[in-house]
C-alpha cells in the first residue's frame, strides 16, 4: 500500500506539532508506523492522502454513527454557516438542542453545553463539588474522562496506550482529591467510601468502559453504585461522551435502567463537530452559573453550526430507534466471522461487545478490568493492527479502545471486514491450515 504522502506529511507534522498529532492516541505509538493523513470520508469510507480507501471502525472515535457526511448534518451545517459562524450570544439552536437532548435522556432535566468531553467532565465534578462542599472524587482505575487534571491518574484510553496513566503535571494537592476503585469490584467502592465518610462529592464512571478497550459491566455493578451514593449522598456521575446516543437513545442509562445524578456527554452530541455537555437533576444544575455560583463558561459554547449538526444527528436516531437494532444485528454478524477465524486458528482472545461497540482483545483471560485489561498482548495488537490496516479496514490504533460501527457499513462492508479479520489471524495460526 503505498502511503508516501501520509510519510511526508508526518516528517512535517513533527516540526511544529507535539509527535505531529493534535491527540496522542492518533499517534499510532503502540501499533507501529506511522499514522494515515486523510483527506476526505463518504458513509462507511474513509480515504486518505495516497488515494487509498478504508473501511472505517472508528468513526472519529464514536460521532459518525451514521456514517462520514450524513446528509441531514450537512445540509444544516451549511444552512448554518451562511447565517453566522458564532453570534457568542443566544440563539434558537442552543434552546432546540437542550430540549431535544432532555427529551432523549429524562434523567436530564437541565443541560449545560460546552465544547468536548473533558470540559463536560471537568464542569460536572465543580459542579458536583460545588453543591456538596465536599472535595473528593472516585474514579475508576483504567476509565478516561478526558484531560482535565482530577481524571489523569489511572486514566485508560491514550493515558493507558502510551503508558502514562499518572501523568506529570498533575500536582499532588489535586491528586489526593481523586480516590480510586476497581471497575466492576463495588467491594473496593465501598471501602473507599467508608474510609472517606463525608468528604465525597462524586462517582464518576464510564458506565460501559471503552477506554480499556471495551468492557460492558453486569447490571447489579451499576446498582450498587446507585444505592452507594443514595445511602452517601454522594452524586452519581455517568460519563457517557462515548455511550450516549452510542448504545440507545438515552445511553448506557436507559439500556441499563440505572439513573446517575448528572451524565456528560460529547462526540455523537455534535456530529462530528465540537460538542460536549453536562446536565441532570434541575435542582444540581440549577447551581451554575449564572442560576447559581458554581462558574462555568465557554466563548463557542452551543455554537450555531455545531448545534445544527448535532441536532440533525440526534434528531435522526431519536425519530428511527431501530437503528440500533441494525447497528447491533452488522455488529452481531462481523463477530460470528471473527469468532470463526479465532477458533480455526486456536487463538487466545477475548472479545466485549455492547450494541455496536466492541474490542477484540489479544489475551486468554476474560477482560473485566484495567489489571486483566494489562493482560493483553499489544505487540500482536499491532501485528493484526497493521495487517487489518494494508487490508482496508481501519481499526482504532491501540489494544485499549473500543470500536464504534456505523449505521453506513452495508452486507459488502461486512464480508470485507469477515475477510480481513480472517487473513490477518492466520498469520498466528498455530495450527497449519
Ligand atoms: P474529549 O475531550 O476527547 O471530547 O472527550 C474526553 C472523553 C471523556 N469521557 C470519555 C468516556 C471519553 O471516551 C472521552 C474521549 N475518548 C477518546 C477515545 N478513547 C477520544 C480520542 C482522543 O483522545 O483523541
Amino acid at each position: 500500500m503505498k502511503i508516501d504522502k501520509s510519510k511526508h506529511l508526518f516528517k512535517q507534522a513533527l516540526h511544529h506539532i507535539p509527535g505531529g498529532v493534535n491527540s496522542p492516541v492518533r499517534a499510532f505509538k503502540s501499533v507501529g508506523g506511522d499514522p494515515i493523513f486523510f483527506e476526505s470520508a463518504k458513509g462507511a469510507y474513509l480515504y486518505d492522502v495516497d488515494g487509498n480507501s478504508y473501511i472505517d471502525l472508528v468513526n472519529s472515535w464514536g460521532p459518525m454513527i451514521l456514517g462520514h457526511r450524513f446528509q441531514e448534518a450537512e445540509d444544516a451545517i451549511i444552512e448554518a454557516v451562511r447565517k453566522s459562524t458564532s453570534f457568542g450570544a443566544p440563539s434558537e439552536a442552543e434552546v432546540k438542542m437542550a430540549d431535544l437532548i432532555c427529551a432523549m435522556i429524562p434523567s436530564i432535566e437541565k443541560v449545560r453545553m460546552v465544547n468536548s468531553g473533558t470540559e463536560a467532565t471537568m464542569s460536572a465534578v465543580r459542579l458536583a463539588r460545588g453543591f456538596t462542599g465536599r472535595d473528593k472524587i472516585v474514579k475508576f482505575e483504567g476509565n478516561y474522562h478526558g484531560h482535565g487534571d482530577s481524571f489523569l491518574i489511572a486514566a485508560g484510553s491514550g493515558a493507558m496506550t502510551m503508558g502514562s496513566p499518572d501523568s506529570p503535571g498533575v500536582t499532588k494537592g489535586t491528586a489526593k482529591d481523586t480516590l480510586l476503585a476497581k471497575y466492576n469490584d463495588l467491594s473496593t467502592v465501598v471501602k473507599v467510601v467508608e474510609e472517606n465518610l463525608g468528604q465525597i462529592a462524586a462517582i464518576i464512571i464510564e458506565p460501559v468502559a471503552g477506554n480499556m478497550g471495551c468492557i460492558a459491566p453486569p447490571r447489579e455493578f451499576l446498582v450498587g453504585l446507585r444505592d452507594l451514593c443514595d445511602k452517601n449522598n454522594i452524586i452519581l456521575i455517568f460519563d457517557e461522551v462515548m455511550t450516549g446516543f452510542r448504545l440507545s437513545r438515552g445511553g448506557a442509562q436507559e439500556l441499563y435502567d440505572v439513573i446517575p445524578d448528572l451524565t456528560t456527554l460529547g462526540k455523537i452530541i455534535g456530529g462530528g463537530m465540537p460538542v460536549g455537555a453536562y446536565g441532570g437533576k434541575a435542582e444540581i444544575m440549577d447551581y451554575v452559573s449564572p442560576s447559581g455560583p458554581v462558574y462555568q463558561a465557554g466563548t463557542l459554547a452551543g455554537n450555531p453550526v455545531a448545534m445544527a449538526a448535532g441536532y440533525a444527528v440526534l434528531s435522526h436516531l431519536n425519530a428511527n430507534p431501530e437503528i440500533y437494532t441494525k447497528l447491533e444485528e452488522t455488529t452481531n454478524e462481523i463477530l460470528i466471522g471473527l469468532r470463526a477465524s479465532l477458533e480455526k486458528y486456536e487463538l487466545d482472545n477475548t472479545i466485549n461487545q455492547i450494541g455496536s461497540m466492541y474490542t477484540l482483545f489479544f489475551t486468554d483471560q476474560k477482560v473485566k478490568d484495567f489489571e486483566s485489561a494489562k493482560t493483553c498482548d499489544t505487540k500482536k495488537f499491532g501485528t493484526y493492527f497493521r495487517s487489518m490496516l494494508e487490508k482496508g479496514i481501519y481499526l482504532a490504533p491501540s489494544q485499549f479502545e473500543s470500536l464504534f460501527l456505523s449505521a453506513a457499513l452495508g452486507e459488502e462492508e461486512i464480508e470485507l471486514i469477515i475477510k480481513a479479520n480472517d487473513e490477518s489471524l492466520k498469520q498466528f495460526s498455530l495450527v497449519k491450515v
